[in-house]
C-alpha cells in the first residue's frame, strides 16, 4: 500500500478510534455510541483494502465512500470549534485531513495515467498532513490539560452531564427566583446546556469543565433542559430527547 493510501486510512480511521479511547478513558460505556465509533474506523480500512487490492471500480467505490463520509463531516465542523477539548479537536482535525487526502488521492486515481506518479509530491502532502495532526494533539492537548481542573464554582444547584447524560432525571429549583446553575462536564467531549422556554441560551462546558449558568426566575411549571448537541430539541420528554433533564420550578 502507498503512502498516501496509509495516510488516509491511519487519519480516518484514527478520529473515531481516538473518540472512543476518549469515550472509554472518561468513564463512558461503550454502547451505540461505540459500536458506531468502531464502524466509522472500519469503513476507511476497508476502502483502502479495495483499492489496493482491485482496480479502477475499486478506485469509484473508494471515491463513493469518501462522498459518504462528508456525513461524518457535522462533527468535523463541531469539533474545530473546541481547540481545548482534545476528544473533539483532534479527531475532527484528523477527519478533515483523512477526508481531504481521500477525496483527492481518489480523483487523481481515477484520472492519473500510469507511469505519471509524483512520489515526491505524494511524500510531501502526507508529510505535512502528519506534521499539521501532530501540531493539533499537542496543542489542543495542552490547552486541554490547562482549561480543565480549574476552582469548581459553587454557590448555585449542581447539575452533572456524564456518559452523555445529566446525572439527575430531574432538577428541582425554587420559583419567582433566578436561579444560577453550576453545570460540571464529567466526559472527555464537550456539552452544553440549554433551557429554550426560558431563555436560556446554549453554554458549553468543556471537558472537565464547570460553567456558571444564570437562569432568569422560572414560573412555576416544569421546563426541559437540553444539552443541543447531543439531543433532540424539538422533543419535550427528556426520556425521548437524548440528552435532555427536566426543570422543575416549584
Ligand atoms: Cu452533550
Amino acid at each position: 500500500m502507498r503512502a498516501w493510501q496509509r495516510s488516509i486510512c491511519c487519519s480516518l480511521a484514527a478520529a473515531p478510534l481516538l473518540m472512543l479511547v476518549v469515550l472509554l478513558a472518561t468513564g463512558g460505556s461503550f454502547g451505540e455510541d461505540g459500536v458506531f465509533l468502531v464502524v466509522a474506523a472500519v469503513l476507511p480500512l476497508a476502502a483502502a483494502a479495495l483499492v489496493w487490492r482491485f482496480g479502477l471500480w475499486a478506485k469509484v467505490v473508494a471515491l463513493v465512500m469518501t462522498l459518504l463520509a462528508v456525513g461524518g463531516l457535522f462533527w468535523v465542523a463541531l469539533g474545530l470549534a473546541f481547540p481545548a477539548s482534545f476528544g473533539d479537536f483532534v479527531p475532527a482535525v484528523s477527519f478533515l485531513v483523512g477526508f481531504v487526502l481521500a477525496l483527492g488521492g481518489s480523483i487523481a486515481a481515477i484520472v492519473r495515467h500510469r507511469g505519471t506518479r509524483r512520489p515526491s509530491v505524494e511524500r510531501r502532502v502526507v508529510g505535512g498532513a502528519s506534521v499539521l495532526i501532530a501540531v493539533a494533539a499537542v496543542v489542543s492537548g495542552a490547552l486541554t490539560l490547562t482549561s480543565g481542573g480549574s476552582t469548581p464554582a459553587t454557590g448555585g444547584t449542581a447539575v452533572t452531564m456524564s456518559d452523555f447524560s445529566f446525572a439527575e432525571a430531574t432538577y428541582e429549583v425554587a420559583s419567582g427566583d433566578a436561579i444560577t446553575l453550576i453545570v460540571h462536564n464529567s466526559d472527555g467531549v464537550v456539552h452544553d446546556i440549554a433551557i429554550p422556554e426560558l431563555g436560556v441560551e446554549k453554554v458549553s462546558v468543556l471537558p472537565g469543565s464547570d460553567a456558571v449558568v444564570e437562569v432568569p426566575a422560572p414560573a412555576a411549571g416544569t421546563y426541559t433542559v437540553y444539552c443541543t448537541l447531543h439531543s433532540n430539541l424539538d422533543e419535550p420528554d427528556p426520556e425521548r430527547a437524548g440528552m435532555a433533564a427536566l426543570l422543575v420550578a416549584r
